[in-house]
Formats: structure tokens, sequence, C-alpha cells
């Protein structure tokens, strides 16, 4: 007797797709084939594809975001919006605060967390003071501990590193084994910028977009790869939006250099012009890296195509609109400078990529399935994710591939007050999504408890060698 079976249904991994029932014991997968014998639980899905659960390895959840500005979710509501969107798994950041120590930080995060999850959970690291006892003994306890990567910034004034500070950390991640991402702009090319145009007295949300042209990130991907090359270490160079900062990428992998690269929806399905709302609108499209143009879209997709994406993240940094505490703060009101950076997408960020990469015939199902879970997985560590096979974790998405949504914000389960992708009519929605063995959510509506969710520690990335 199995706790669960899935019957019926088209079964999709990175590699495959193929006819299966699954079976499912204590929370993992235990068999696939045909005719299997009875589960206490049994689910149809003829006519669905079953894939494995998101992952989402780009989300922040209950990050402090500046005097005054609070983020649109905490981990309930953020990791509800994950679970509706198909995931089973996110990996938020755990933001260090200068002058705070990582651990501190963690245990702050955790307790943020603790009971509240409706998704599992594993953190990343963001390291924004990298003090000798940071790196050298800190990091490689938390290493230890499982929390195998870590975020760094060459942008924000309270956040970026100098180049010899970039240099200590990657060092210190190729001492200990844990991956490097980056944030890869300029931020003396930004402030210059900026400058101009607060003279020039242009202050619309679209300025965010003009101070951090395409050179702004090509100039500092193209510093972060030769860093990396330097001292010789793999990086993961997060939220790529253009061409030239995908031509950097293609080039470090000619030299040898070992790279990840990762985009998001906004950078398929934005473009600088959204900034442009009348009313001021145009903040709820303020995020870092900006949209660019529809031939940077075009070519983010041929990255997708290609492979110099491994990983389709959301990059959900999920700001209210309407809100003296979020897009429309009172400085934020005043100039672009002061509009919170980020924008949600952590539910929408799978069934635009399946409706628009998938059945528009951009990319297969097994990419779909690399792209969205299993690449997340060898990437961060997540050992018993991202696949569907014997002894897995039963983390599942049913998808109904004949689905047909325009989406609403009033239909998603974020915090936030808006969709930037209201609208958008897409085909195939995850219906039925289980973690753990567990149904979360079952034909659309919510069967799960928040607390289902864990944290999961991670084990070295697959990415070092
Ligand atoms: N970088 C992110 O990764 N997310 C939101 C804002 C930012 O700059
Ligand atoms: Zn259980
Ligand atoms: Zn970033
Ligand atoms: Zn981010």
């Amino acid at each position: 007797m199995f706790d669960l079976v899935i019957r019926n249904g088209t079964v999709a991994t990175a590699a495959d797709v193929f006819k299966a029932d699954i079976g499912i014991r204590a929370g993992r997968i235990v068999q696939l084939g045909e005719g299997l014998e009875k589960g206490v639980e049994e689910i149809d899905a003829t006519g669905r594809f079953v894939l494995p659960g998101g992952i989402d390895s780009h989300v922040h959840l209950s990050q402090p975001s500046g005097d005054n500005i609070a983020m649109a979710d905490d981990f309930a509501s953020g990791t509800l919006s994950a679970l509706f969107g198909g995931n089973t798994c996110v990996l938020p950041f755990c933001l260090q605060q200068k002058g705070q120590s990582l651990r501190k930080a963690v245990q702050l995060y955790h307790e943020e967390a603790a009971g509240k999850c409706y998704t599992d959970v594993s953190f990343h690291l963001i390291i924004s003071d990298p003090t000798p006892s940071v790196l050298g003994q800190e990091l490689p306890a938390l290493v230890a501990d499982g929390y195998t990567s870590f975020k760094i910034f060459m942008t924000y004034e309270n956040l970026r590193l100098n180049d010899a500070e970039i240099l200590a950390t990657m060092d210190a991640a190729r001492r200990t084994g844990a991956l490097v991402m980056v944030h890869c702009e300029n931020e003396d090319a930004i402030r210059y910028l900026i400058g101009r145009h607060e003279e020039a007295g242009d202050v619309k949300p679209k300025a965010h977009a003009m101070t951090r042209p395409v050179a702004v990130e090509r100039e500092a991907t193209h510093r972060a790869l030769s860093l990396a090359e330097i001292v010789d270490v793999p990086v993961v160079i997060v939220h790529v939006s253009n061409g030239q900062a995908i031509n950097e990428i293609r080039a470090a992998r000619m030299r040898g250099q070992r790279v990840v690269g990762e985009t998001c929806p906004q950078y398929l399905m934005l473009t600088a012009d959204d900034l442009d709302g009348m009313n001021w609108e145009g903040a709820k499209f303020v995020c870092s890296p900006p949209p660019r143009d529809k031939d940077e879209q075009a070519a983010c997709w041929l990255g997708l195509q290609e492979g110099v994406f491994d990983l389709y993240s959301s990059d959900h940094c999920p700001f209210r609109y309407n809100d003296p505490k979020g897009k429309l703060n009172p400085r934020g009101r005043s100039s672009f400078r002061h509009i919170p950076n980020g924008i949600p997408g952590v539910e929408t960020r799978l069934p635009i990529l399946f409706s628009e990469g998938v059945m528009k015939g951009r990319i297969t199902l097994p990419r779909f399935v690399a792209l969205t879970a299993t690449n997340h997985a060898r990437t961060y560590g997540l050992e018993r994710k991202g696949g569907i096979a014997i002894g897995m974790d039963a983390d599942l998405a049913i998808w109904d591939p004949e689905e047909r949504r325009t989406i609403r914000h009033a239909d998603l389960h974020d915090g936030a007050d808006y969709s930037p992708y209201e609208g958008l009519e897409v085909q195939g929605w995850p219906t039925t999504v289980i973690l753990g063995g567990h149904t979360m959510v079952n034909e659309g509506q919510l069967v799960g408890t928040p607390g289902t969710g864990r944290h999961v520690a991670r084990t070295r990335s697959q990415v070092l060698p």
C-alpha cells in the first residue's frame, strides 16, 4: 500500500517525457510504473503533466529594504504564492546587515520563517560585510551547516563590495566550497547617471531604467567574471537582462570558466517602456537590472534555448504599489531613486514560461523542467529535489496544459497589490501541488497547512569542481 498514487499522468523530467504512475511512501517517490497497487490517497492525472515541483532559487521574503519600506511578503504569503504557482521549494536570501554576524542574520530569518512555510525553504546568504572573521570563520561554519551559497552585490551603497572585497570573498568561497552569486551593475556609473538625471529634473520612474543602461550591467558582468577567473572560482551571474551581458558569459565559458547564468520573467516579458506609465504607475516595474527592449528580450529567449542560462528564477522582490511603505512611499513619489527596487513574480514565473516557452514551441518540456527545477537543485545542492525518480522527495506539480487563464492579481496569493503581468493570457497552469507526499493544493484549492514546508540544508553545488 502506498500513501499516495498518482495515476495515468504524463511524467516529465529534464531528460524524458513518459507515461507512468507514481507511488509515494513516507514523503518519497518509491515506485514508477504501470498499474501500481493501491494508495491510501489516489490522484487521477489523466490528460495532465506531472512535473517536479518548481524550485525558485531567487526570491526575497521579509528582507529589510530601507527606512520605512516594507517588503510585501513574509514567509507565509510568499511561500503560499510560490505554492499556487507550482513551486515546492524556494531559496530566499538571508541578508547580513553591515556589522552583523552572518550567524545572527541566519538565526533571525529562521525565527521569521518558523511554522509559516507552505513550501520547503533553503537560505542563500548575502554577504555585505566581508570581514576576516566573517570570511575565515563564520562562512566555513555556515557552509558546513548547509548554507552553501551566497550572493554579493556590485551596486547599492550599503551592500556593494569593492573589487578587493570581491576578490577576498570569492577566495573564501573557493576555500570553503561555497557557490558565489553576483549582482552585476556598476554603482559608480549609476550614481553618475542619477546625478545627471536629477540635475535635469528627470525624476520619473522611467529614469530608473535610463540610469542603469546595458553598459552598466555589461561592464560589471565582465569585471565579475574577470575577478572570478583570477581567483579560479565558478560563479552564478544572476538576473541577466540583455544580450551584451549574455555575450560576456559566453566569452568566459570559451575561456574555460564555469559560469551559471540566470534570467527572469521580467527580461522576457517587460520592457523599459513599461516604466513610462501615467500617474507614476511605472513604479510597478522598477527592478534592477531594469527591463530592456524587444531585442534584448529576444536575446534572453535565445540564451534560454541555447544553454547560456541554466536557471530561470523569479527574483520575486515584492513591494506594494499604493502604499506609503511601498512603491509610492513619500520620497518615492518625488524621485525614481527612492522607489524600492523589485517586483513580484513567484506565482507567475512557471505559467509564463510554460505558456510562452513550451506552448509556443520555443523550448521543450524537458528544457522547461531543467530551467525551473532540476538545474536549481544541482546548482545549489538540493540532493533529493528537482527530479522524478525513485528515492527523491515527492515534490510534484500536476499541470493542466489546457487551462487558459488571464493573469489577474486578484487571483494570486502574494502580499503585493498588483502583478506586473496583469492581463497576460496564458495557457497551462499547475492545478495540484504535492510537497513531500502531502497534497497542498488540490484542483486549485488550498488543502495544506503552513509549517508543512521545512528548511532544507544543502550540500555542495554540483557546479563546483
Ligand atoms: N537584486 C535582486 O536580486 N533583487 C531585487 C533587487 C536587486 O537589486
Ligand atoms: Zn509527512
Ligand atoms: Zn540582485
Ligand atoms: Zn533578487
